[in-house]
Order: structure tokens, then sequence, then C-alpha cells
């Protein structure tokens, strides 16, 4: 993750079952989040940390990662489809730091 706003990778492919670590470094200076979901899901959820900027989440879907830092998270994919992971951080998802995942 950086402060262009931008994944790399943005695009991942994932077998259908795969049980995924996921370790995801910040290179930025300030802090990044990494969140898995679907489109409507983080569309929602990007809207309510515009609103309550500082709530706060321990989440299994998703890691927040302090300038310099690494974090990670494990997930199975189960279902086939494409998902997004998103920096739902205010002003980020905006700007378009968001990621695809094929899950075939
Ligand atoms: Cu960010």
């Amino acid at each position: 993750m950086s402060d262009t706003m931008r994944f790399s990778p943005a695009l991942l492919t994932i077998k259908k079952g795969e049980t995924v670590r996921f370790i995801v470094r910040n290179d930025g200076k300030v802090l990044h989040e990494m969140v898995l979901g679907t489109d409507a899901e983080l569309t929602k959820h990007a809207d309510l940390m515009r609103r309550f900027p500082t709530m706060k989440h321990d989440e299994p879907h998703m890691v927040h990662v302090e300038p310099g830092q690494s974090g990670s998270f494990t997930w199975t994919f189960d279902r086939a489809g494409e998902f997004r992971f998103a920096c739902l951080i205010p002003g980020h998802f905006q700007a378009g730091m968001v990621g695809t995942v094929v899950v075939r």
C-alpha cells in the first residue's frame, strides 16, 4: 500500500476453496488498511467511515497497517466471483485505493 492511494498488486486471482494469508505492507507515511468485501459492502462501509472517521474495527476480513509496518489476516475464499479489497480511510477509497480479487 502506498500514499499514491494504490495497492500493488491490485489484481489477485485465487482458486475457490483456497485459504490465503495476506501480508500487507504500508510503504506510505499515513495509516492505510486493507478490507475485503463485495462492491456493495465496501461502498456502504466507506460511507460509514466518512461519517465516523474514528470508528475502530477488529474483524477477520481486514487489517490496519501503520506507516512502515506490515500486518496480516487470513481468509478462505469459498465462493467464486469477483470481490474487492480497499482502503476505506476517508479520501483513500474515493481516490481509487481499490483492488480486485477474482475467485474461480
Ligand atoms: Cu489508505
